[in-house]
């Protein structure tokens, strides 16, 4: 059975500080009532990159504390700074998190060479399995398939997490490395991966949209394709009037209306106005209610 992974939103204070029982509220709503399979903790979903180092560890923290081994946990260590993401990895494996995971180092056009020793020594001396965050979208590196197979020679990079369009590359990616694991990322085009042998999804909409979506893995394991469609089609309607309605916050608004105190978004990401709370109830009555 395919995996289906929330990618986990970090719950902040109106001031920009970390709120604890947000985070934990949300773990909790994804093991109690959408039965998730895991999480991932700390990705773009995460608003991770606009994290102090403390912060980030303090997301670490709080989701294994509160998960308590009822879900799996991958935590994004992924830095444009070698020695963060190598101390945040470290922190992780020490907490207990058995898979992490890291996107390449972003911003400075990294050769391939650099980008291969970046993975060595986030792994170096750690017992853990990593899955490689690829988002060419938001990171602007784009992996080849000679790239990863290089990648893939060290035995502890188990898989990549897949946000990225490129079908051809996804199917190559599935027919040369039939051992590794490929969770795909963008929620919006499920429907176009599951045929392509997926091992997953992880995703922010599960957060909020987990039962359609599992709905949707059965249906295609089932063989109704009329059903995957219909399925993926409400989900679309979903997912583009939370983009539309400014996405990250948005999912944060969608969980309070369902009684989920999510929190707010970090700055420069917006404070939600009148406007988008009012789309974001249209959208809970809409979908998810
Ligand atoms: C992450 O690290 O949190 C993810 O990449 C999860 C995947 C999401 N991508 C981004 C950029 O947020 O769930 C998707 C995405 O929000 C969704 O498909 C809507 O476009």
């Amino acid at each position: 059975m395919k995996k289906l992974y929330s990618a986990l939103m970090t719950a902040f204070n109106e001031d920009d500080t970390i709120n604890e029982s947000g985070i934990r509220e949300m773990v909790r709503y994804n093991i109690d009532h959408n039965h998730i399979d895991g999480l991932y903790v700390g990705g773009s979903t995460g608003e991770s990159f606009m994290l102090s180092t403390a912060e980030r560890k303090q997301a670490y923290k709080i989701a294994y504390d509160e998960t308590a081994g009822k879900a799996d946990l991958i935590a994004q260590v992924g830095s444009v700074n070698l020695k963060e993401a190598k101390e945040l990895a470290k922190y992780a494996v020490e907490l207990g998190y058995k898979t992490i995971s890291a996107v390449p180092p972003f911003y400075y056009h990294f050769t391939f060479e650099q980008i291969k020793d970046y993975y060595d020594q986030i792994l170096a001396g750690l017992d853990v399995q990593l899955i490689i965050y690829s988002i060419p979208a938001l990171s602007g590196v784009t992996l080849s398939l000679a790239e990863f197979a290089k990648l893939f020679e060290n035995p502890k990079i188990i898989g990549v997490k897949y946000t990225n369009n490129d079908f051809l590359l996804l199917q190559r990616l599935r027919s040369a490395f039939p051992d590794k694991k490929i969770y795909f990322g963008t929620d919006e085009m499920l429907i176009s991966a599951l045929p392509l042998g997926i091992d997953g999804a992880i995703g922010s909409t599960f957060n909020l949209n987990a039962a359609r979506a599992k709905a949707e893995i059965a249906s295609y394991e089932a063989g109704d394709m009329k059903k995957v469609f219909e399925l993926q089609d409400v989900s679309n309607k979903f997912i583009l009037a939370l983009i539309d309605n400014d996405i990250y916050p948005s999912l944060k608004l969608v969980f309070e209306e369902m009684g989920v105190h999510a929190g707010y978004s970090k700055a420069p990401m917006s404070k939600p106005t009148a406007e988008m709370r009012a789309g974001a109830k249209k959208i809970y009555e809409q979908y998810i209610k």
